[in-house]
């Protein structure tokens, strides 16, 4: 079985997500998602709409989605990726070469992201304000 793990808010949600989430899943088997924590998301300067619970409750009814466990610092993704048996980390180009150390434990892939879309744009269009 080859497993794939990604990282991320996946706050309202949206296309660009399911994008990402659809394309590493076809990668391998199974898709494990690290979500960013609500404290997390404070320490990324991010301000989630979603509780960390119900951004949980919303991955794991996505069919490309088989486990959803928290991301609480930068620093756990070595620990992940052992602990979970991961052949492939996934992210978004936007991380393109951030994450590229974790090539001595599994193959690391970058894929394009979704143009016109993110949760910023989401928030500016309904006017809640950039964060
Ligand atoms: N994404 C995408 N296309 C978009 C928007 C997002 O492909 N239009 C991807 C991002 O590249 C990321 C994933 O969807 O791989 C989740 O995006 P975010 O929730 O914004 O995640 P982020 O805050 O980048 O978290 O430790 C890593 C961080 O937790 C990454």
């Amino acid at each position: 079985m080859k497993k794939v793990i990604t990282y991320g808010t996946y706050d309202l949600l949206h296309v660009g997500h399911i994008n990402l989430l659809r394309r590493a899943r076809e990668l391998g088997d199974y898709l494990v998602v690290v979500l960013s924590s609500d404290e997390f998301n404070a320490i990324k300067n991010k301000k989630a709409y979603h509780s960390y619970e119900d951004r949980k409750i919303i991955l794991e009814s996505i069919k490309y989605v088989d486990k959803v466990i928290p991301e609480f610092t930068w620093e756990q993704k070595i620990q992940d990726v052992q602990d979970n048996d991961i052949d492939i980390f996934v992210m978004g180009d936007d991380w393109e070469g951030k994450f590229d150390f974790l090539k001595d434990y599994c193959e690391v892939v970058y894929l394009p992201r979704t143009e016109g879309i993110s949760t910023s744009k989401i928030k500016e269009d309904l006017n809640l304000g950039a964060r």
